[in-house]
């Protein structure tokens, strides 16, 4: 089996999404999620210009030799970039050999370890008590966990708030950067007081998350995992920027909150220094950023030893392709912790046909060979793509701030 042809299909059903599609002289083909939010045409690039001209003629079995002619092969290691495109590829290769074999991926990783998978929804809002109100819907609808982010009184929007009369934050759509404003003191003051109600509300059998996106500096992060430690979250996300990976022992050695961080990692080495340390709890990098289950399977089994389990990365910007992939790795790995879900939009899954199934919180992985997601490249190509980028946050000073 031959591979005779590779490329890129960009689609903006609502939002960008960047698809490859390998196929074969048998007829199989396979599909792989490429999309890097506000970054997309560099993918592409990268795909259409240096990766995808030598895979043609090669063997689409040969998963590792191939992701490491990819990886080994660019001379220049890594980044968000690189690990894409390699994942684009992998996902792509894997959804074929699932295919010829007639199985579902999890089933050729070592089948599954659960028969359902935990996610949990955004619930958001301007201020407390809208987010609560938006959480009550959660709630209502039967989910187990729930990750809250509000407003900050003063502030106008931030991270994870919705924009002026949309029911979603997401996704980014400014042809160039909005600028949102920021003040960590507000912020300090505001989130203990939404957990506080939220657990007043709700009690204690929800499990609640929430979202620092990189906004504060390791002492601000320890205080704010003390102020929580009473409301018992399932976790804080990206307390401060990981750059720094010793930044996070010292979260850690100043609060018992549960940490997430990775979402924005593309490899091992970003996180090998936390998980060996005993740093963080859960590891959430994300399969479409961090070079593809091949590369996954390796950060779960160095997570394994350390006891952190995976919490990976499913906003909108994974398309349903790269989340498809997820669910079947999530079925499978031994140490899952919960997967991040936010629903695409109805186009999004016209233009993706799929048959996973969600419901009342929980993901449950279809069998259909493969990752079980086709693309009707038809419709897609209704949807040409859009320039849109993701906001840039400043101080009140104006000085250029981590969004
Ligand atoms: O901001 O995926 O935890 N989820 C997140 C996401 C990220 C987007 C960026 O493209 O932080 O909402
Ligand atoms: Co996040």
């Amino acid at each position: 089996m031959r591979i005779t042809s590779a490329r890129v299909i960009v689609c903006c059903p609502g939002r960008n999404l960047v698809t490859l599609k390998i196929e074969t002289d048998d007829g199989v083909h396979g599909l792989g999620d490429a999309t890097l939010n506000g970054r997309e045409i560099a993918v592409v690039s990268y795909l259409e210009n240096h990766l995808l001209p030598a895979l043609i003629g090669r063997d689409p079995a040969a998963i590792e030799d191939i992701w490491h002619y990819a990886y080994l092969g660019a001379y220049w290691r890594r980044g968000p970039v690189t690990m894409t495109a390699i994942a684009a590829i992998d996902v792509a290769l894997w959804d074929i050999k699932a295919k010829v074999a007639g199985m579902p991926i999890y089933q050729m990783l070592g089948g599954a370890s659960r028969h359902r998978i935990m996610a949990y929804g955004h619930a958001e809002g301007e201020d407390i008590a809208a987010c609560l109100d938006s959480a009550q819907g959660f709630v209502d609808a039967g989910y187990d966990a729930i990750r809250l982010q509000c407003g900050l009184p003063g502030v106008g929007t931030t991270y994870g708030v919705p924009k002026d009369g949309q029911t979603r934050y997401e996704p980014a759509d400014a042809d160039l950067p909005a600028e949102h404003v920021w003040n960590t003191a507000r912020y300090l003051n505001q989130v203990p007081k939404l957990f506080e109600q939220a657990r007043r509300r709700f009690g204690d059998d929800v499990h609640l998350l929430h979202d620092v996106h990189h906004r504060l500096t390791p002492i601000e992060a320890a205080r704010l995992g003390r102020d929580l430690e009473p409301y018992h979250l399932f976790w804080m996300e990206d307390s401060v920027p990981a750059e720094n990976q010793a930044a996070f022992a010292m979260v850690r050695s100043h609060t018992t909150t549960p940490l997430a961080v990775g979402e924005v990692f593309n490899s091992i080495h970003d996180c090998r220094e936390m998980i060996q340390s005993g740093s963080i709890d859960y590891i959430r990098t994300s399969l479409t950023h961090a070079g593809g289950i091949t590369h996954m399977r390796r950060i779960a089994h160095l997570a394994e030893l350390h006891h952190v389990r995976t919490g990976c990365h499913g906003a909108t910007d994974i398309s349903p392709v790269g989340l498809a992939a997820t669910l079947h790795f999530d079925t499978w790995v031994p140490n899952f912790g919960i997967q991040e879900h936010m629903p695409h939009d109805d186009i999004v899954a016209a233009v993706f046909p799929s048959n996973h199934r969600f419901e009342a919180g929980y993901f449950r992985v279809d069998d259909t060979p493969g990752h079980g997601v086709d693309i009707d490249e038809r419709l897609a190509a209704d949807y040409p793509f859009k320039r849109a980028s993701l906001p840039v946050n400043r101080l009140e000073d104006g000085t250029v701030w981590d969004w």
